[in-house]
């Protein structure tokens, strides 16, 4: 692919690296690169025994998270970037990273490696699928793209000599003078980082940060914020769900696409065990993170995982959370910032019900449950994560890698609030369900820097992850749905979903994780057309009779307590849907201000 050659030749000449490997994504490169990094200190081999072929690495305490306030997004005109993104002249950006004096990735790969890593995301050869390439200094992202994305020498089989791909720069920003040797296990720039997207050219420049997001540029930065924009253009939808496949007893099965914001809770629904009183039931991960949805020819909306694997939160993670998860992550795992244990495993909060007696922490120091309760000191990162391929996971749906996808019969979208939303509601048509999307809220969470459980808007889960101007995007969704309702199709139904309802104590009132099964249920109903509900001022919601409590303990009055709408606390919210509407207005759907005048005039406001 003569463009692939002449842009590393050109992007090599700007950063200087001491030498460049093309990765084929074989398991012996593999291998050899987390040998490479355990003899630099920045992986530890775990004990093969407990943890066959899994490696921990530590990073720097300044890299433990996705910096949405350094994450351009440098479109032509500062409308199209919109509101909710940080705007930069792209002239201006170019020349403060590449062309000005002084730019940041002039000679910023110096002593250190390139890696060239293609990578698919979505099946090879997929209609649906996309290629990038990204450039990269650190062996960290290379091993983790090799787990993450189909990546190496089949890639470029499918680019030939002409194929397009979005190239993504990526350096730590942490160049090595001649004879300068790392002093640090995890480089990074601990002070300066840009995460920068070009959505007229499809191009991803990221600087000083080798974590996650950041750095693995295949996941959110191609995959949610370019992808959003081709979609655009090209009619489809890129987004931040899971996909899951659920069978019933009578072997029929749906797919449901659900959008939750980064640490509420994605890997844990798409890997859902449906508990106690549903047998025959059956859930399969098509994904946990991202979607990229097609509409077919006939009139179903297609969706693929464009991931190959999953990097999820593990504190939190048990076998009562996620066992399926916990079954994933017995071999062949990269651990990021969890604490080891002193037979060298791994650990992190609520692994298990009683924490060892000893462990050495996320930062390296000792950590015992005494330390915990005298210093409130965490053993892991919150943020702390694991990086899987997807085939390690036993409920992995058998359509994961079709590359025709799956056919959607129901969007999800769910926030992380405390008060004021409802358990479930049912949009009554496609422009209520984006309205639901639309102006959802969310308590921040530790994957990003910040303060957190500050209730913020995040409409579709995407307020991180839009690579243009959200109005715009309300626009697209109202349009896809449009334009299938126009050709006689029927759209999916829309849900708007709340697992995190807290009682007068403080604690969650609705048990989540398996028993979200029984919300799942009370859907496939609805769409079925056997399951009632009652209408309400936001949307449908299931009356107490209309969910299946087979096997759970959960009071009318419970119940009551998760469904609820309270009036005081909508007009509240409803204000709160103004204030966003307000920051949007540049292009705003006339459908958003209506359609919150009919929940106002339902409520009597
Ligand atoms: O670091 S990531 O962006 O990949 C994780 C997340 O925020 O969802
Ligand atoms: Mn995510």
């Amino acid at each position: 692919n003569t463009k692939l050659i002449a842009w590393v030749a050109e992007m090599a000449a700007l950063t200087q690296p001491k030498d460049i490997v093309w990765c084929d994504g074989s398991t012996e490169e593999y291998d050899r690169l987390c040998a490479q990094l355990v003899a630099a200190g920045s992986f530890k081999k775990l004990n093969p025994e407990l943890r066959p072929n899994s490696y921990l690495a530590i990073t720097d305490p300044s890299d433990v998270a996705r910096v949405e306030d350094r994450t351009f997004i440098c479109s032509d005109v500062k409308e199209d970037a919109g509101p909710t993104n940080n705007w930069c002249e792209p002239a201006e950006m170019r020349a403060k990273l590449q062309t000005g004096e002084g730019a940041l990735f002039k000679g910023c790969m110096k002593g250190r490696t390139m890696y060239v890593i293609p990578f698919s995301m979505g099946p090879l050869g997929s209609n649906i699928a996309h290629i990038g390439v990204e450039l990269s200094d650190s062996a960290y992202v290379a091993v983790n793209m090799k787990l993450m994305t189909r990546m190496g020498k089949g890639v470029i089989d499918v680019l030939g000599a002409d194929g397009e791909f979005v190239p993504c720069m990526h350096t730590v920003g942490a160049p090595l003078q001649e004879g300068q040797k790392d002093t640090t296990t995890w480089p990074c720039n601990p002070t300066v980082k840009y995460i920068v997207h070009y959505p007229a050219t499809r191009e991803i420049w990221s600087y000083g940060s080798g974590y996650g997001g950041n750095a693995l540029l295949g996941k959110k930065c191609f995959a949610l914020r370019i992808a959003s924009t081709m979609g655009r253009d090209q009619g489809w939808l890129a987004e931040h769900m899971l996909i899951l496949g659920v069978t019933n007893p009578q072997g029929q099965k749906f797919h449901v696409a659900a959008a939750f914001p980064s640490a509420c809770g994605k890997t844990n629904f798409s890997m859902l065990i449906p508990p106690e009183g549903y047998n025959g039931w059956k859930v399969t991960t098509v994904g946990d993170d991202i979607a990229w949805i097609k509409p077919g020819a006939d009139g179903k909306l297609y969706a693929i995982n464009p991931e190959a694997g999953y990097f999820g939160v593990a504190p939190g993670t048990n076998t009562l959370t996620n066992l399926n998860c916990m079954n994933s992550l017995n071999r062949d795992v990269i651990f990021t910032n969890v604490a080891l244990t002193d037979d060298g495993d791994v650990w992190w909060e609520s692994m298990t019900d009683t924490p060892p007696a000893h462990l050495i922490d996320w930062q390296g120091k000792d950590w015992t449950p005494q330390i915990a309760k005298e210093t409130g000191a965490k053993a892991a990162h919150p943020n702390a994560r694991f990086t899987v391929a997807a085939t390690n996971n036993p409920a992995l749906d058998p359509e994961w890698d079709n590359p025709a996808g799956v056919a959607i019969d129901a969007f999800l979208f769910g926030g992380r609030r405390s008060t004021t939303v409802p358990l479930v509601t049912e949009a009554r048509d496609w422009t209520e369900g984006v309205y639901m999307a639309a102006t959802m809220g969310s308590e921040t969470t530790a994957a990003a820097f910040g303060a957190q459980g500050v209730v913020r808007r995040d409409p579709f889960a995407m307020l991180p992850f839009m690579g243009y101007n959200m109005s715009d995007y309300f626009q697209h969704w109202l349009d896809v749905g449009a334009k299938l309702q126009a050709a006689g199709h029927k759209v999916p139904p829309v849900y708007c979903v709340n697992w995190f309802r807290k009682g007068a104590d403080g604690k969650f009132v609705w048990p989540g994780y398996g028993e979200n099964m029984r919300v799942l249920e009370w859907m496939l109903g609805r769409i079925a057309g056997t399951a009632k509900g009652a209408e309400n001022a936001f949307g449908i919601s299931p009356n107490y009779e209309d969910i299946n409590w087979s096997g759970l303990n959960f009071s009318q009055e419970q119940f009551q307590s998760v469904i609820s709408m309270d009036k005081a606390a909508w007009a509240q919210e409803l204000k709160l849907h103004e204030e966003l509407f307000s920051q949007l207005a540049y292009h705003l759907p006339v459908e958003m201000p209506a359609t919150k005048a009919k929940i106002e005039q339902r409520l009597g406001l």
